[in-house]
């Protein structure tokens, strides 16, 4: 079976820098799978980072050790997908869980280049001399999005122009962004202000074209990093969303570049553990550490 892009969603996905929501689990089948990633998560013992506090980084690359998450990012119905986009040769470099609790703020709206934003060093290098990179993210709602409790909201079309220079300085001081209202909305970008980065200070992203991309728990949406994106506040008093999202490049991207640690949201992470997974295509491990198994022993072999 394959689940390739038709050429008209390549087409929309050219236009507008997104595509879908598509289905991914049945509804029993994805309430189970939330269940068991949320008991898995307070669980480090195989975890790839040992962290001293709790941040956004706590939920860094648990691909890596919770199965339920290393058989997702390998999941043929996500990845011919982005084969559509990136070509046959793809590692998932990083994932990243997205919770907002009842009361959260939003996520700030921002573009992803080379992810050096928090951390001041590129995370991805594409080859050659192409000067702008990112990567696909898929995102995969692992309760109901609704925009009450704070779904994703996009800016079609924005994902061939940077408006923010990652190389910019960026404070973490996670008290006060907490506090933030944007422009009536209570916005922050897990302890920094993304707006910092704006190439022009006194420019504001164009929220009137923001499409909220609300989904059913076991759906999943595409889109490039470099796509203005945002999140709304979860304005419930009781209800929990949660967004699993996996990144993906080309096998010839490097990772993290010359460096053996990141360090940003307060944490330090040794990438000593660390290492891509080949999710299709040429494993090409010329360059990125690949790995053949989890670090809970999960097979990445295909
Ligand atoms: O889920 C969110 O609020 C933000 C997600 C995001 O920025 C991303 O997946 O790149």
């Amino acid at each position: 079976m394959s689940f390739y892009l038709t050429e008209e969603e390549i087409q929309q996905m050219r236009t507008n820098g997104y595509i879908g929501p598509f289905d991914l689990y049945e509804r029993d089948e994805i309430l189970e799978k939330y269940k068991n990633i949320r008991a898995k998560m307070f669980d480090r013992k195989n975890a790839a980072y040992d962290l001293e506090h709790t941040s956004v980084v706590s939920g860094y690359d648990r691909h890596l050790d919770i199965d339920a998450l290393s058989e997702h990012v390998m999941n043929p119905i996500i990845v011919n997908k982005v084969n559509s986009i990136l070509g046959p040769d793809l590692i998932c470099w990083r994932s990243e869980m997205f919770p907002k609790y009842p009361g959260d703020e939003g996520t700030d709206w921002h573009q992803a280049d080379t992810f050096s934003h928090a951390s001041g060093a590129p995370q991805i290098r594409w080859p050659g001399e192409s000067d702008f990179g990112g990567a696909i993210t898929v995102w995969t709602a692992l309760t109901d999005v609704s925009e009450e409790v704070g779904c994703l909201c996009f800016i079609p079309g924005t994902h061939e122009e940077m408006y923010y220079d990652e190389s910019k300085d960026m404070e973490y001081t996670p008290d006060e962004v907490n506090a933030l209202e944007k422009d009536g909305v209570k916005r922050g970008f897990f302890g920094y202000d993304y707006r910092n980065l704006q190439k022009d200070p006194s420019w504001k992203p164009d929220e009137s074209q923001a499409v909220p991309i609300k989904m059913k728990a076991g759906q999943f949406v595409i889109f490039w990093s470099t796509l203005m994106h945002s999140s709304l506040p979860n304005i419930t008093k009781d209800q929990t969303r949660l967004g699993f999202a996996a990144r993906y490049v080309p096998a010839a991207v490097d990772i993290y570049p010359d460096t053996d640690s990141v360090t940003e949201y307060g944490s330090e992470l040794s990438l000593e553990k660390y290492g891509v997974v080949s999710v299709s295509g040429e494993r090409n491990d010329s360059h990125n550490r690949v790995l053949d198994e989890s670090l809970n022993g999960f097979s990445f072999k295909r």
